[in-house]
């Protein structure tokens, strides 16, 4: 397993939507352990193919809070089934978005149906954070980030900050 790097906005592969997998193979069960890997290093509670570079429809999460207690979750060709009407809002944040953070509000609750790091068939009833997170994670595989979701102002003021934390590579951000 090897931990990658995070691509960060303003990245054009982050605006790329990924492809569905044919099979759940070696090949995919790799990237998958690559990406839990990558994301348990970052200490973030979901991770998209695309956001180390993978165009695919993958997406691994872990939203137990308990270090010891770990609950790895992956998921190919995710589908939402269904969206609950009523809205919930959460501080969300985002690897490839580092340090921002922004109320966003999403459904709070929805149906997914996923293939497993198996590549069994599998149906989740979602809610709260992890209703949250999954719908965070699909956004990847579709080119959205959070910050689509906050006013031009926002979002622009967001984009120029990271824009110059990146010209300045040697500088550590704590
Ligand atoms: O680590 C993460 N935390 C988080 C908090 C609130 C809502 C969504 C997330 S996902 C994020 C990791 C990430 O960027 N996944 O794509
Ligand atoms: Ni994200």
């Amino acid at each position: 397993m090897t931990v990658k790097t995070i691509l960060t906005e303003p990245n054009k592969l982050l605006r790329q939507i990924s492809q569905p997998i044919d099979n759940v193979g070696e090949n995919e069960q790799k990237l998958m352990d690559d990406m839990i890997e990558t994301m348990y290093a970052a200490n973030g509670i979901g991770l998209a193919a695309i956001q180390i570079g993978f165009p695919k429809r993958i997406i691994v999460m872990d939203i137990s809070k308990d270090q010891t207690n770990k609950n790895p979750l992956y998921f190919v060709n995710p589908i939402i089934l269904n969206k609950a009407a009523e809205q919930s809002t959460y501080e969300e944040g985002c690897l490839s978005v580092p340090n921002q953070f922004a109320e966003i509000d999403r459904p709070n609750k929805c149906e997914i149906e996923y293939l497993d790091y198996n590549g069994e068939k599998k149906l989740l009833k979602a809610e709260g954070l992890l209703a949250t997170c999954i719908q965070h994670e699909i956004d990847h595989l579709e080119g959205i980030l959070f910050i689509d979701y906050l006013s031009k102002l926002k979002k622009s003021i967001i984009i120029k900050k990271l824009s110059k934390q990146k010209k300045k590579p040697d500088r550590i951000v704590v």
